[in-house]
């Protein structure tokens, strides 16, 4: 029989017990922890939806530091004659929308950029989300290297993410645990502006299912519905579900369950963020680009976050560095090509501008 061509990313391996059931007792009672019916639920459908986590005034940090961030980007592009106006006035849910009106990439160049402000750093080791983690993955908590402030203004195709497992992103070597994800909000996400849609149950075997690449004019990599069924079992009428949740909550999922969002048919940008944890003594799954943070340890009840050494890494300058067939084109602050160590773990069924600069290493 002849042999099929295989992709780096592929794998026939299974590990369904990290991702369908705790490691030990599910602790409870610290703020922030929710009741043991509700940590059950995530093993076993893969997902949850939690509600009224955090309080506006958690939350608000961050909506600035995002605006600061489009500030920034508003100068440099008006400086570079790239815009005609900085658009002060229009708000955090439209400004970015105004930029991109006049620069097309505009909220590429922003997801691209991005260094993991304060703000964000203090969400990602709040204690309650920690306690909540410490829930599913045990007292040794690392902040994982891969998270992504999402800019999903209105339209945009280069924000619409097709149907994925984020182990899909990540090596071979992360395929074995569990990386929790909490994708947060910063206003009520609805069907409308772009809620997140989970495959329920998709994890049950703990599968890897062969991913393409890549979508579109996009640098994403793409789970079709029908591999989604064949190799992972999901029933696309009965569990795939749009998980809308308001300002406050979030979407708890991990690396091994099918997501995707929903096109942004709103007026506002749809801004977000995902984060994720892991153990320390697993794999990061990164391609050695750069490993986590530690954020708990059950030996030292006083870790310090060593964010310098975290921050000294530009992870998308390295992969850009490592990963980009020209190297001198990575110098352009406008150039809107994204590409990176995943196109090279799965077959490319649609050559763009993305796959195109990328570079097998
Ligand atoms: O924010 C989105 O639209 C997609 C997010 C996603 O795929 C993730 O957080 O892993
Ligand atoms: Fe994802």
């Amino acid at each position: 029989m002849a042999e099929e061509k295989r992709y780096p990313g592929q794998s026939t391996e299974v590990f369904p017990e990290p991702f369908n059931k705790p490691l030990a007792v599910i602790p409870t009672g610290k703020p922030g922890q929710l009741a043991e019916e509700k940590i059950k639920q995530f093993f076993d459908e893969g997902f949850l939806v939690v509600e009224d986590f955090f309080t506006p005034e958690e939350l608000q940090p961050c909506r600035d530091a995002i605006e600061k961030m489009v500030d920034v980007l508003a100068d440099k592009l008006y400086k570079a004659g790239k815009v005609k106006n900085l658009y002060k006035d229009s708000g955090l849910f439209q400004r970015l929308t105004m930029l991109e009106k006049e620069f097309q990439g505009a909220n590429i160049l922003l997801f691209k950029h991005q260094k993991m402000p304060e703000e964000f750093r203090n969400l990602w080791c709040n204690e309650r989300i920690l306690n909540l983690i410490e829930q599913i993955i045990g007292p040794d908590i690392s902040g994982h290297p891969v998270w992504n402030m999402r800019t999903k203004t209105p339209l945009s195709a280069a924000t619409n993410i097709p149907w994925h497992q984020d182990s899909g992103y990540f090596s071979n070597e992360s395929y074995d645990h569990m990386v929790p994800t909490a994708w947060i909000p910063f206003l009520d996400a609805t069907e409308e502006n772009g809620c997140m849609v989970m495959a329920r149950y998709g994890h049950k075997k703990g599968k890897v299912a062969d991913h393409t690449c890549c979508a579109a004019n996009t640098w994403y990599i793409t789970l079709e519905e029908e591999e989604m069924r064949k190799t992972l079992g999901v029933d696309l009428e009965k569990d795939i579900i749009n998980c809308p949740v308001k300002y406050g909550g979030f979407v708890l999922f991990h690396n091994i369950t099918p997501h995707r969002s929903l096109p942004n048919v709103s007026n506002d940008i749809r801004w977000s963020i995902d984060l994720r944890w892991q153990s320390p003594h697993e794999n990061w799954g990164f391609y050695g680009i750069q490993e986590g943070v530690e954020m708990r340890s059950s030996k030292n009840p006083n870790v310090i976050q060593d964010w310098d050494k975290f921050l000294s890494v530009d992870r998308k300058e390295v992969w850009q560095e490592k990963f980009r067939k020209q190297a001198k084109q990575t110098t352009d602050p406008f150039d809107t090509t994204v590409t990176g160590p995943w196109i090279g773990q799965w077959k490319i069924v649609n050559q763009n501008q993305h796959t195109r600069a990328y570079e097998r290493s």
